[in-house]
């Protein structure tokens, strides 16, 4: 009876064992695809680390603030690239829910906001302050936007109140929103022959910082509940009258329940973290380069062999 006893313990450990060293679940690790370079390409690159695992991955082209809530239910499987600037709130707001949790933050500092070329200080020299640029803002005056001032911000959408920071800090200034990141690169691109003055949203880490020297505006800077008291920042009656953080974080989430399901893959992704010019890389493969993603992802993995190696162990 005892032998028995001790024969199914070493038989129940055996299996407990074999199970915990079980291969991820055949179905497919679904990640989500956004509209700017770099995450998609780093969505590539991990997707690609999954595959030769042994993982299926499935990619999901998603709207990039709904993704919080898709990746809370499951229904994706996480989120690589969690911008604090643009996606902070809608990350919070999933967190509180339940269902996807924070898998660590990324070596790099992101930034997310008003941006302007370096010609454009020559017409405007009180720059980077909000202030200096209010006080130019008939420079960026467009048929479009009549006497106000035209600042070119991101698809819509990433970051939401730029009109109601505008009102909240009295400027005159008119928010039009880009269909997509070409057009931004193509409104600096059409402005660089003439030196003529626009102020654009752009970000770091991005391949646009190698090709168009520049600087962010600055805004009052950023203080936790900027966005949801509005005693906080300059303006005690409003909202948003804050800069994005000039240090923002960049993080991974999970769904819960991918660490049970797929295991091995999960402890990979604890250990990814990308670097600043890593994620500036990405992005150039495919808006300089002109690679498809996929190809770029290739070509990174290739080039950093070494970085990716080191989160297998
Ligand atoms: C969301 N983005 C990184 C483009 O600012």
């Amino acid at each position: 009876m005892k032998l028995r006893t001790i024969s199914l313990a070493v038989a129940v450990s055996a299996a407990c064992s074999t199970s915990v060293a079980a291969a991820d679940s055949s179905d497919p690790i679904v990640i989500p695809i956004h509209n700017w370079s770099s995450q998609i390409v780093m969505s590539h690159v991990v997707g690609q680390i999954f595959e030769s695992m042994g993982n299926n991955v499935e990619f999901v082209t998603t709207d990039s603030q709904a993704v919080y809530e898709s990746v809370r239910l499951g229904d994706v499987t996480l989120e690589l690239e969690v911008w604090e600037g643009a996606f902070g709130a809608s990350f919070r707001a999933a967190l509180e829910k339940g269902g996807l949790h924070d898998v660590g933050d990324h070596d790099a500092v992101t930034r997310e906001d008003w941006w302007y070329p370096m010609w454009t200080k020559d017409a405007c020299p009180g720059l980077p302050s909000w202030e200096a640029l209010n006080d130019c803002a008939d420079l960026f005056a467009t048929a479009e936007t009549g006497s106000k001032g035209r600042y070119l911000d991101g698809p819509v959408d990433w970051l939401k109140h730029g009109q109601e920071r505008v009102a909240a800090l009295g400027m005159n200034f008119q928010v039009v929103n880009a269909g997509s990141a070409a057009a931004l690169w193509a409104e600096i691109g059409a402005a660089e022959a003439d030196k003529r003055p626009v102020v654009v949203f752009n970000w770091t880490p991005n391949f646009a910082e190698a090709v168009w020297p520049g600087e962010f505006v600055e805004f009052p800077v950023w203080e936790d509940g900027c966005d949801t008291d509005p005693s906080v920042g300059p303006n005690p009656n409003e909202l948003y009258d804050c800069g994005n953080p000039a240090n923002g974080y960049l993080k991974k989430a999970a769904w819960d329940g991918m660490k049970d399901k797929w295991p091995s893959a999960y402890d990979v992704l604890t250990k990814i973290s990308f670097t600043n010019p890593q994620i500036a890389e990405m992005a150039k493969f495919v808006d300089i380069d002109e690679m498809e993603p996929e190809e770029a992802a290739e070509a990174w993995l290739e080039e950093n062999e070494s970085v990716w190696q080191s989160w297998l162990n």
